[in-house]
């Protein structure tokens, strides 16, 4: 009713009885048969399964919708509707859908004091001050879209999380979250601390084999159930990143998730234990320590010991979410134990929902990869819906992380990834494509003009990303110390988190083979293996990952490793100013809001993408000695280094890591009142436009004036939110002023005024000539 109001403005009727009129009919197939008579499916329907079909009853046209179960005609309604608001027939109906997988679930890292861990699309909708939120509005919105694209469960919190979630003052709390969600078909989970018994239990212990804490689980799961009868389990992350876990009493995983899935057994809920288990103090002087290895080191041996309501969850690579990673091992080595794939929806090492990178184009890739454990072909999403090994449990986790942000995950166009994390759960046999058209047309209507630019963005997305960000599997060359969002090639190295490249000056990879390297490769079937193991048959999109080569090495193409890491950066760079270019001619064609809002998000990754771009290639010129044969990289002739302009009150600063700024320096104003930096103009008169690269930082909002000949041609203050507290590739913004005529001669300056800890910082000005 909701729906079809919304989307036609009309108001049908709801009647119980089937009335003297052509109608559309909803309900199981028990009360349809009891007023249809005869009434029968052809196929044989699952439990979530649903039918769309049209029959004449008492010679009138019904339009019918129905399924096995409650849950099943939800979802038929809500195929339904979408068909209707991508404008497709709806008259002659005759579709059957089962969901490929069982387990569909969603999961949020929201935190008691309403952050949300790696959240990018505002507070929490679900907890503020410490407490559930007084008002559900937004959870009871959240679970109406999830059930649209067929989720069926969701944890609601950080998996590093708050033992004090298990105190008895917190059950009504989530039982009104429950509330919510179960009218919309979902289950809610919590994530647990393993400690809980003793840090909220008043236990000198939380030892999984101690009869103390085994029953503290046992009482506290059978009040959860008392008040949340259809509760769906517990998230176990431990032994992980500083949690805690059962290594410290000498326990396996086994031994802890078996205990809780023991009291949450008799209820029917799930244990999901997150394989994101490695050790953070890694020995990096060692060549063969590999965190690649450690989820298959640490689960592979326990297959088969789990209980049959425990489930490992682990990422889709064996790394962490990087922007391409193989697909993790540990799927073919869980032959007798429960699992499903954990992806992240939620764009950590991807961009933060300012770049756009449209995920399920990499899931694919992923779900279909064939882990080659027996003949017949095992891809991933066999493996973890539980068909190749005829597990009765299985599935997908999507990490969403959507937030109060009134698009859920800001970037407007990100929800495409929320979306198509559903729709692959559903169905991993559609196509990145298809699914981006089916989202554009539900989000943007039908204009063909829209649908295909936005959709030809989004399938390109991720691979733009990735050229600039960790071309050929060298994963994303990110600050992973921090906020895993701008440059940082060098923070991956030298650190116990794990080493992602070792380049130096001689090449670039991580040898991982069993010959010769860390033994990782040795983890995959015997096929799989063999491909990675030897260099010519690796992927080039996976090369570094696998291998350590010389900067000369050739790829397929013929092109040099360092060559291509220079030419993928620029091409990239390219392809995000394109998507600018592209998006102006949507103009009048999109609402102005969300027209404006996308607008400036890819200016800003156009911009981001150089800052990119400039930080790699710099590093990889630095540690290679090669020059780039296009010569662009370390050239920038249209570029004027603030360093280098006349300065009055601001001072030079240098940046570290050097390659984060233009030249390796800044400039900074320390004067309350502000400062000036200026230069002369010395091309040809004509228009121009400046780029002002300065840099924003979240502890202060410093503002900037640009002069022309004492005219002032723009100011504008920085005080967007990046995640950055100081200068550097996360920090660093472009602001583009247009149309600016210039004459050889003309002084142009720039005045910086200091907010806060925010220095008015700036990095250079660039200057392009307009065609005439
Ligand atoms: O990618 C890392 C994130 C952590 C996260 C962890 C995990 C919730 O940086 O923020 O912790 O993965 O998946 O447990």
């Amino acid at each position: 009713m909701r729906g079809v109001r919304g989307m036609l403005g009309r108001t049908l009727r709801a009647e119980k009885e089937l009335p003297q009129e052509n109608a559309m009919v909803l309900g199981t197939l028990a009360s349809i048969r009891s007023v249809v008579p005869g009434f029968h499916v052809d196929s044989p329907l699952g439990e979530e399964g649903f039918w769309l079909t049209t029959e004449q009853v008492h010679g009138f046209h019904c339009l019918i919708v129905t399924a096995k179960a409650d849950r099943g005609v939800l979802y038929g309604v809500f195929a339904l509707l979408s068909r209707m608001a991508r404008n497709e027939e709806v008259v002659a109906l005759n579709e059957v859908q089962q969901p490929y997988a069982p387990l569909r679930w969603v999961n949020q890292w929201d935190n008691l004091d309403g952050g949300i861990e790696r959240g990018y699309g505002g507070r929490s909708i679900f907890f503020e001050d410490g407490r559930v939120r007084t008002d559900l509005t937004l959870v009871r919105e959240y679970a109406r879209l999830l059930a649209s694209i067929g989720i069926n469960g969701c944890a609601i919190n950080n998996v590093n999380a708050n033992p004090r979630l298990l105190q008895e003052d917190f059950l009504p709390q989530f039982a009104r979250i429950a509330d919510a969600f179960r009218e919309w078909g979902i289950r809610i989970a919590i994530a647990i601390d393993l400690s809980s018994p003793k840090v909220i239990g008043g236990l000198d212990t939380f030892d999984p084999l101690d009869p103390r804490p085994i029953e503290w689980w046992r009482e506290k799961v059978d009040a959860i159930y008392r008040r949340i009868p259809d509760f769906g389990g517990f998230v176990v992350k431990a032994d992980s990143e500083g949690r805690p876990g059962p290594s410290i009493y000498g326990r396996t995983p086994v031994d802890a998730a078996n205990v809780i899935a023991s009291a949450l057994k008799p209820h029917g809920g799930i244990v999901f234990y997150r394989a994101f288990v490695y050790d953070h103090h890694l020995n990096w002087q060692d060549s063969k320590s590999d965190r690649a290895k450690a989820a298959y080191d640490t689960f592979h041996p326990l297959d088969g010991k789990f209980d049959d309501n425990v489930i490992i969850q682990t990422k889709h690579g064996p790394i962490d979410f990087q922007v391409r990673e193989p697909v993790s091992p540990l799927f073919g080595g869980l032959q007798h134990t429960n699992v499903s794939i954990e992806l992240q929806i939620t764009q950590e090492y991807t961009g933060q929902q300012r770049h756009l990178c449209f995920l399920p184009s990499m899931w694919k890739e992923v779900l279909d990869f064939d882990l080659q454990l027996n003949r017949n072909g095992t891809p991933v999403k066999d493996v973890v819906s539980g068909k190749t090994f005829r597990r009765s449990i299985g599935g997908l986790v999507g990490v969403a992380n959507v937030g109060t942000d009134a698009s859920w995950l800001s970037h407007p166009l990100a929800m495409a990834n929320l979306y198509g994390f559903g729709r692959l759960a559903w169905n991993p046999d559609l196509s990145p494509r298809a699914i981006a058209e089916e989202w554009t047309r539900l989000t943007f209507g039908s204009d063909p003009a829209v649908v295909n630019t936005i959709c030809e963005m989004q399938v390109n997305s991720w691979r733009v990303y990735e050229s600039y960000t960790g071309p050929l599997g060298a994963q994303t060359l990110t600050d992973i110390l921090g906020s895993h969002y701008g440059p940082g090639v060098e923070s991956s190295e030298r650190n116990g988190w794990g080493q992602w490249h070792r380049a130096d000056h001689e090449g670039v990879g991580i040898d991982r083979t069993v010959a010769t390297g860390t033994g990782y490769v040795g983890q995959y079937s015997l096929p799989v293996a063999k491909m990675y193991e030897s260099l010519e048959s690796t992927p080039d999109e996976q090369l570094l990952f696998f291998h350590h080569v010389p900067y000369t090495h050739l790829l397929r193409s013929g092109k040099s490793v360092i060559q291509y890491i220079y030419d993928s950066h620029y091409e990239g760079a390219e392809h995000a100013a394109g998507n600018v270019l592209q998006w102006k001619l949507l103009r009048g064609r999109i609402d102005e809001p969300r027209y404006s809002d996308v607008l400036a998000r890819l200016e800003y990754q156009a911009g981001h993408s150089i800052v990119w771009r400039d930080a790699v290639c710099n590093w990889f010129l630095r540690a290679s000695g090669i020059p780039d044969e296009k010569h662009r990289v370390g050239n920038y002739p249209d570029r004027i280094e603030a360093e280098a302009m006349q300065l009055a009150g601001y001072s030079i600063v240098n940046v570290v890591p050097r390659e984060n700024a233009s030249g390796g320096k800044a400039i900074e104003c320390l004067q309350p009142r502000g400062c000036k930096a200026s230069f002369q103009f010395t091309r040809d008169a004509g228009w121009y436009e400046i780029d002002v690269v300065y840099f924003d930082q979240s502890n202060g909002d410093s503002s900037f004036r640009v002069l022309v000949c004492n005219q002032l041609v723009d100011e504008w203050v920085a005080n967007d939110t990046l995640p950055a507290t100081k200068i550097g590739g996360d920090s660093s913004m472009r602001r583009r002023i247009r149309g600016l005529a210039l004459r050889p001669g003309d002084e142009i300056r720039i005045v910086g005024t200091p907010d806060m800890e925010e220095h008015a910082p700036l990095d250079y000005v660039e200057i392009h000539g307009l065609q005439k």
